[in-house]
């Protein structure tokens, strides 16, 4: 998988449409395209970054903006104070689909735990 054809780089890069909700210089965010909840937002640094097990230490800040990010996007679309869930999957088992890390914000419905 190159950066080419990874489609989330496809969608920082404009050439491949999305929802987007949020935009900067090192992270966009866009709604889900097969939501799994009434708010299903992936929040994704738009460097290629294929899995968690590819982070280094120099990528501490952004994740940590990934997150920060994820919470002024549930305040903005009012879910913060009911509560939402935000899920990194790395590798199969975990059902990662998309070899490009992202963060998936969840709410707006009761969530089970665990997670199936
Ligand atoms: P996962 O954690 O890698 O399984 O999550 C990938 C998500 O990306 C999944 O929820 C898909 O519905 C979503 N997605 C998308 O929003 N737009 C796309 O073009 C593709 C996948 I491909």
């Amino acid at each position: 998988m190159t950066e080419a054809d990874c489609i989330f780089c496809r969608i920082a890069a404009g050439t491949a449409p999305a929802d987007e909700l949020y935009r900067d210089e090192a992270i966009i965010a866009f709604r889900d395209l097969h939501p799994q909840a009434p708010v299903h937002v992936l929040v994704v640094p738009r460097e290629h970054i294929p899995s968690l097990l590819d982070l280094e230490p120099r990528h501490a800040e952004i994740v940590g903006r990934l997150h920060l990010v994820a919470r002024s996007l549930a305040e903005r679309l009012a879910v913060a104070d009911r509560g939402y869930r935000t899920v990194f999957n790395c590798g199969n088992e975990a059902g990662q689909s998309v070899w490009h890390i992202h963060l998936h914000l969840l709410a707006g419905r009761p969530m089970g735990w665990p997670p199936w």
